[in-house]
């Protein structure tokens, strides 16, 4: 028998009534306190059973709203729902990395897995390096599960992130995954044939491992190479990119990994974006988060997450920095409200610094 710790067993009560009462009560108190250990390890066992029958390539159709690495920051993930709307309102693509670096990784997975109990067809999940086991063993997950409910259960985890799919197709021409693109993928046909890794060792290999890994370079690397600093997958520079895109007729590559000071970072030519959406990342960055908006008619647009910081004398020149960095990101906007702004700070296309954004193109 299994021992609860806290909360109410409701007698009769159905994993998807508990699903909704853990995101009513996520969203409330932001904790997960009133709710006894098997209570999550249902949630668990039915996000594994919900997860199991997908392809490691998801086909989802627009309009969507895409989250990049969010790193146990409930809050933060909390604002950008008050922002745009919740599920399911609106639907939403996460690449992955909702573990470790934050104090709240418990929270953010079981509030994403009970939206995929609740949501299938409105919440995707894909995996990102951090929901492997060798990573949140080291950089946070574990240690936060040890405190918060023991590490049985942080073992029991890691068999629903191997359920995790790598990587989506938003409708024919955007691709999106964690990490990047592979030099072990030449079709479709390669996307098709690859099963979603279960084990460390598979993890670290063939497309998969370049899907959770890998990182655009404005080095003077146009094809791939070894990704030293990361020390596994790759690196690739725009020839490797254009020639991928080219192969599977693709228009935008959509993806994650990187923080990025603005919260989102086009390169080449903007045929890839990198979307980061942990705000003020590991406590130290003052960068912004960002997610990413595809509309009906494929324009692409984001919505701004300030790091919320309060002044201190010890603080003051961090504080005055993400300050500046805010007015840089906003200095070319038209919009002559950009004083009031609120947070989190809606960005359409034409408030950007650059030159604006083009619809993606779709050629039929
Ligand atoms: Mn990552």
């Amino acid at each position: 028998m299994m021992k609860s710790r806290k909360g109410d067993v409701f007698e009769g009560e159905t994993v998807d009534q508990l699903a909704q009462r853990m995101i009513d009560h996520l969203l409330k108190w932001r904790s997960l306190d009133a709710f006894c250990d098997k209570q999550l390890l249902t949630i668990l066992e039915k996000t594994e059973f919900t997860l199991k029958p997908l392809p490691a390539m998801l086909q989802v159709e627009h309009p969507i709203t895409i989250f990049g690495d969010i790193h146990g920051q409930l809050d933060a993930l909390i604002r950008y729902f008050d922002a745009v709307g919740y599920p399911p309102k609106v639907q939403f693509l996460f690449l992955g990395d909702y573990v470790d670096r934050g104090g709240k990784s418990l929270e953010v997975s079981l509030l994403l897995f009970c939206y995929k109990i609740r949501y299938p067809h409105v919440v995707h999940l894909l995996r990102g390096n951090h929901e492997c086991m060798k990573m949140n063993r080291l950089y946070g997950f574990h240690e936060e599960m040890a405190r918060k409910r023991g590490t049985a259960m942080w073992r029991r985890y890691q068999y629903v992130f191997n359920e995790l799919p790598l990587c989506a197709r938003v409708g024919q021409r955007i691709l999106c995954m964690h990490g990047g693109i592979s030099q072990n993928c030449t079709s479709w046909e390669s996307f098709r044939a690859l099963k979603k890794p279960n084990t460390p060792k598979t993890c670290d290999e063939g497309l998969q491992v370049d899907l959770m890994w890998a990182d655009p370079t404005q080095d003077k690397c146009n094809a791939f190479a070894i990704n030293s600093q990361r020390a596994i997958s790759v690196i690739f520079g725009e020839q490797a990119l254009t020639e991928f895109m080219r192969k599977l007729g693709l228009s935008l590559i959509v993806r994650a990994h990187e923080v990025s000071q603005d919260g989102f970072n086009f390169m080449f030519n903007r045929k890839i974006v990198t979307v980061f959406s942990a705000p003020y990342y590991c406590g130290n960055d003052t960068n912004c988060g960002a997610i990413m908006h595809v509309s009906p008619s494929y324009e692409i647009s984001f919505t701004v997450l300030r790091p919320r910081m309060i002044a201190t004398p010890e603080n003051a020149e961090v504080v005055k920095q993400m300050e500046n960095n805010y007015q840089a990101l906003m200095a070319a906007s038209p919009d002559p409200n950009r004083g009031r702004h609120l947070n989190p700070v809606p960005v359409s296309p034409s408030q950007l610094p650059q030159p604006s954004l083009q619809p993606v193109e779709i050629k039929k």
